[in-house]
Parts: C-alpha cells; structure tokens; sequence
C-alpha cells in the first residue's frame, strides 16, 4: 500500500511546483483575437491567462472560444479576428489558487482544468500549475516508495 500523506507529496506548496509567469505564454486583456490566435498558435497550448497591465490576472483565453465567437451563420467570419478583443471573448470564470496553497487542496480542480492560475494575495499573477507537473511528481513519488 502507498502512503501519500507526508509533506513529501500532499503538504507541498504549490509555489514549488509552479510554472513562473515569466514562462507562461499570455496575452494582454486588450490585444485582439488575431494576436492571442496567434499566441496560441506558435506556443502550441490551448489555452492561456489573460492579464491586464498591472499583471493582475483577469481570465483565460482558448482557440475554441476564438473560433466560436467569430463563428457566422454559414461561415468562419475570420475578418472579424482583427476588430474584436480579447476583453469581449474571454472567460472569465477560472478558478484562482494563491500561491500559498497546498498542493492538497488544488487536486479537485485539477480533476476539471487542466491547469490553474496561481495569484498573490493583491490579485497579481505568479503562474501556473499543470496537471503535467503535478502527475510527474506523484509518479516519481510513487517510484520513491516502491523502492523503500
Ligand atoms: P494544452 O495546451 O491543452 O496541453 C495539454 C498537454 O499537452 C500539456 O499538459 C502538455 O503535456 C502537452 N503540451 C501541449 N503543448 C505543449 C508545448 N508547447 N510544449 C510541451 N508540452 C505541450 P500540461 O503541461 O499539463 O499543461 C496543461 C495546460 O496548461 C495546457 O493545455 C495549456 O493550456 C497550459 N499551459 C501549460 N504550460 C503553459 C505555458 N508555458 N504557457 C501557457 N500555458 C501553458
């Protein structure tokens, strides 16, 4: 049987496991919806933060939202990438953790986001925790105590 509980896992922060913004592809609240296309075309993620100018983190943005939102009756109205912003598109209802937190209490809402916008206590975005980072440490966990 395998022991999660210690500090060694759970009781982590998940400042240790964060992907810091400087390393996170985002864009600005204000760009268009060509710009963050592109973003997230060259970058190769789905999606990504949004944030304002101060770097407070305002929402995430997705090519499935881009598309929809330019999505016509009959066609893709791709025009439309060059006059809309991101501000109108983006979704806003992200779930935030504090870069504080405990790895223990994001792994519910890793279940549903495959990852998690880290913030300090004044709203500004740190960066990010991945499912991928998250899985890669409990399996190297995992090896650890198979080998005790
Ligand atoms: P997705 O873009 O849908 O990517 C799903 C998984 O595919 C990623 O899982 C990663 O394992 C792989 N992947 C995709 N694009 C990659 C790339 N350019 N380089 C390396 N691996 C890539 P996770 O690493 O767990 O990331 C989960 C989600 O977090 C990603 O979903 C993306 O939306 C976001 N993400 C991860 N790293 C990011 C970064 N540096 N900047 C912005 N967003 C990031």
């Amino acid at each position: 049987m395998i022991s999660l509980y210690s500090g060694e896992f759970l009781g982590l922060s998940v400042k240790d496991l964060m992907i810091p913004s400087e390393r996170v592809a985002h864009v600005q609240v204000g760009n268009s919806l060509e710009h963050a296309l592109l973003v997230l075309t060259k970058s190769g993620y789905t999606a990504i933060p949004v944030l304002d100018p101060h770097y407070r983190l305002l929402g995430l943005i997705s090519t499935p939202i881009i598309m929809d939102s330019i999505l016509g009756l009959e066609r893709i109205e791709f025009e439309q990438l060059d006059t809309k912003k991101v501000q109108n598109a983006m979704n806003t209802e992200i779930p935030r953790i504090n870069v504080n937190s405990t790895l223990q209490s994001s792994l519910d809402l890793l279940v549903d986001h495959p990852f998690l916008c880290i913030e300090d206590e004044s709203g500004i975005f740190e960066g990010i925790l991945t499912r991928r980072t998250v899985l890669l440490k409990l399996s190297n966990q995992v090896k650890r105590n198979n080998r005790k």
